[in-house]
Parts: C-alpha cells; sequence; structure tokens
C-alpha cells in the first residue's frame, strides 16, 4: 500500500523526520532553502500534508496549484502567512502550535525589554568598541523596571505570561489594551487593568507589544501612536514586522521622542530597516523569541503530532478550522 505523501518545507529536527517516516513518504529540505513560491508549489505536487513554519506563504492560488493537499501543519503559534478561510474552502484543515511557547517568549520578551531599559546592547557594543576609558555618574543609565508601569498591547496568552512576570517577579504596575477585556479573575491574578490604546501608551514606561498580525494591525503603532508615549519610555515588538511602523520607530528613537525600543520582529524580515542601525538605544535580535531548544523542540512534536492525527484518521490537538474537515 502506498503510504501518504507529505513535505516538510524546512530543515527540523531528525527525530521529527523520523516519527514522520514512520507514517508517510517523506521529502524534506536537508538545505533549510527557503523556497521561493513555484518552488514549493512545485514540492507540494502529490502531497497531502505539509509541515510548515512561519515562513513559508499558503494562499488560495498555492492551494488551487495544489489540490492533493489536506493538511498544513504549522509549527508557529502565529498564521498570518496561512489563508485560513481559503484552506477552509477547499477542505484543507490547518493546524498551529500554541502553548507550548508561551513561557519561553513571555522569557525572551521580558529579557529585551529589560536589556531596552538597561541599555545592555548599546553599553555592551560601547565596551568592545574599546571606548570604556573611565567610569562617570550617568553612564548608559538608564529607567528601572522594577516598580514602573508596564504597558502590554495584546493580552493573549504571551501577553499574560509577560504580565505575570512585571505583576509578581518585578512589583511593576500592569496595564494592558485588547480588543476583549480579561475576565475580572485573571485581572485580579496579574493586577492588570484594561485601558484603551491611547491611555496604554500614555502611561506605559515599558510598552511591550504581543498582538497577533492581520490588516487590523498593520501598523498599529506608528509615528502618531508614538508621540503619545513617554520620552522615557522603551518599545517591545516580539509581535511580528508590521504592527510597528518600523521607519516611523527609527525616526522617534533618533528624534528622542521614545528612549529606548527592543525588536525581535521586522517589516520584510530577514530584511529590516537598516535606519534601526543608526538609531540610539535599539536592541535587534533576529526573531528567536522562542528559540530555547525544548521549546522549538515541542512547537515541532506539536506539528508532527497534529499531521499524524490529520492524516491517520485521529483528533489533531490544535485545529484552527477543524469544520473544514466535513468538506
Ligand atoms: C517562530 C513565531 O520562531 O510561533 C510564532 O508565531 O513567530 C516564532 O515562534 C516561527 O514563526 C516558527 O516558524
Amino acid at each position: 500500500m502506498t503510504r501518504p505523501a507529505v513535505l516538510v518545507s524546512r530543515r527540523v529536527f531528525d527525530d521529527i523526520v523520523d516519527r514522520l517516516r514512520q507514517h508517510f513518504d517523506v521529502t524534506t529540505n536537508p538545505d533549510d532553502t527557503v523556497w521561493p513560491q513555484a518552488e514549493l508549489i512545485a514540492r507540494l505536487q502529490g502531497k497531502v500534508g505539509v509541515f510548515i513554519t512561519g515562513s513559508e506563504k499558503i494562499d488560495a492560488a498555492l492551494l488551487d496549484a495544489c489540490p492533493d493537499l489536506r493538511a498544513v501543519c504549522t509549527m508557529a503559534v502565529g498564521y498570518n502567512n496561512i489563508d485560513v478561510a481559503a484552506c477552509t474552502a477547499r477542505g484543507v484543515v490547518v493546524t498551529n502550535a500554541p502553548d507550548v511557547l508561551t513561557e519561553t517568549t513571555a522569557d525572551f520578551g521580558f529579557a529585551l525589554m529589560m536589556a531596552a531599559a538597561r541599555r545592555i546592547a548599546e553599553s555592551e557594543h560601547f565596551l568592545r568598541r574599546g571606548e570604556w576609558n573611565k567610569w562617570s555618574v550617568d553612564m548608559f543609565a538608564g529607567s528601572d523596571v522594577h516598580g514602573a508601569t508596564l504597558g502590554v498591547l495584546g493580552m493573549g496568552r504571551i501577553g499574560q505570561a509577560i504580565a505575570r512576570r512585571g505583576a509578581l517577579g518585578f512589583g511593576m504596575q500592569v496595564v494592558y489594551h485588547n480588543r476583549s477585556r480579561l475576565p475580572a479573575d485573571i485581572e485580579a491574578t496579574l493586577g492588570a487593568r484594561w485601558v484603551s490604546k491611547e491611555e496604554l501608551l500614555r502611561q506605559a514606561d515599558h510598552l511591550v507589544i504581543v498582538v497577533p498580525y492581520s490588516a487590523a494591525s498593520h501598523h498599529l503603532v506608528g509615528a502618531a501612536e508614538l508621540a503619545l508615549m513617554k520620552p522615557g519610555a522603551t518599545l517591545t515588538n516580539i509581535a511580528r514586522g508590521g504592527v510597528v511602523d518600523d521607519a516611523a520607530l527609527a525616526r522617534a528613537l533618533k528624534d528622542r521622542v521614545i528612549a529606548a525600543a527592543a525588536l525581535d520582529v521586522f517589516e520584510g524580515e530577514p530584511q529590516f530597516n537598516r535606519d534601526l542601525l543608526d538609531a540610539p538605544s535599539v536592541v535587534l535580535t533576529p526573531h528567536i523569541a522562542s528559540a530555547s531548544i525544548p521549546t522549538r523542540r515541542a512547537m515541532a512534536n506539536l506539528a508532527t503530532d497534529n499531521l499524524i492525527a490529520l492524516l491517520t484518521g485521529g483528533e489533531p490537538k490544535t485545529a484552527l478550522n477543524p469544520e473544514a474537515r466535513k468538506r
């Protein structure tokens, strides 16, 4: 009997591929090439399932060109690279990887926020350049994190995990903005207060952005929003490139509209706005907030569990459109 054919679009851990090989005829990408769309489509011919990351675009044109596809399983929690409605319309089930990366991503968001507040990257570059020749009273003096006001834009799982770190670990006052308010008991546990977006921008000493990307969140923070922030404030973006207007942010840092920023995600990444390199007080990392070994393994295993379940008659753990199965 021929086994279902699946594609793993990027290099993953060997034991993940071994798990898939127990059930499927697996094609991999050992060179980890980011395939152009036409090549991805060519490689998907005859495949019923695909294991993807946040980098591959699954849209209506691809689905129409790959009629055998039944399952799209991403190891990312974010799925703005997948047209879920187009998948549903064609009976293709999509799964993502929530929960397993929440705490690791929150750790990193908090670390970036602290690095921006305490000017860690900036001062390290200064030391490496050999410019440190004396102590001085305000050398790289930044702002405090403990006791400050933490503003969380987007209070999903990761936003809540960051709020918990701020409130319980650092005695921060937590304000947040989200389309829907949290239940009162969760607000009480996190010590978090819902405010309007404008109030959030005005009140936060440290703003951390964790909203999913969509047309509605495109440039949610641009020049007008940055102008509302405190001159001593920091901004951390671990959400998606495009939620922040990077050009406006680079200008705001240069003009000292805000004090510092930390970015793990960029518009057009892995390309990014080069003006950020010249902006003062900026920490830049290459989209690694979920990159601890145990968490990346958990994300890949969850995508694998989902792909195996979907193609062997089981129940996927984290389907985004379970209704697609009935089609
Ligand atoms: C991933 C992410 O590194 O899960 C997400 O949405 O942005 C990151 O954790 C990446 O997208 C995995 O493919």
